[in-house]
């Protein structure tokens, strides 16, 4: 008796963790730029400072949505990405999916100060 109620705690166990990691799924094949941030689970959060950004590269998945979440966090700047519709200013989010692998300049689209040129990083998609 001992024995079952130990199988059946752990088969309730394993299905109350499948149950937590399966969800949202469905959202992933329609792709485009009309489902809310909150739907996407792959996230990159840019900051800008004066004057860099907090990472040289960001990387996101190919094919999957993702959502750019930008905040100035000292003084006022913004993103663009070279080839694509992104253009952020101070703060903001924006979800998308890239299909195509490879690397995306991203720059300040801000004239912020002295050293606004040297705010570059790389998006890379993988
Ligand atoms: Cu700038």
């Amino acid at each position: 008796m001992k024995k079952t109620w130990g199988l059946l705690i752990s088969a309730v166990a394993i299905s109350a963790m499948l149950a937590g990691c399966g969800g949202d799924k469905k959202e992933a094949a329609a792709g485009g730029e009309q489902a809310p941030a909150a739907a996407t689970e792959n996230a990159i959060n840019i900051e800008a400072s004066n004057w860099k950004f907090n990472q040289e590269s960001f990387e996101v998945k190919a094919g999957e949505p993702f959502t750019i979440n930008f905040k100035s966090t000292e003084g006022f700047h913004g993103i663009g990405i070279e080839g694509l519709d992104v253009d952020i200013q101070n703060e903001g989010s924006k979800t998308m999916t890239i299909d195509k692998a490879g690397e995306y300049k991203i720059f300040c689209n801000v004239i912020c100060g002295p050293d606004h040129g040297k705010m570059i990083a790389k998006l890379v998609v993988k």
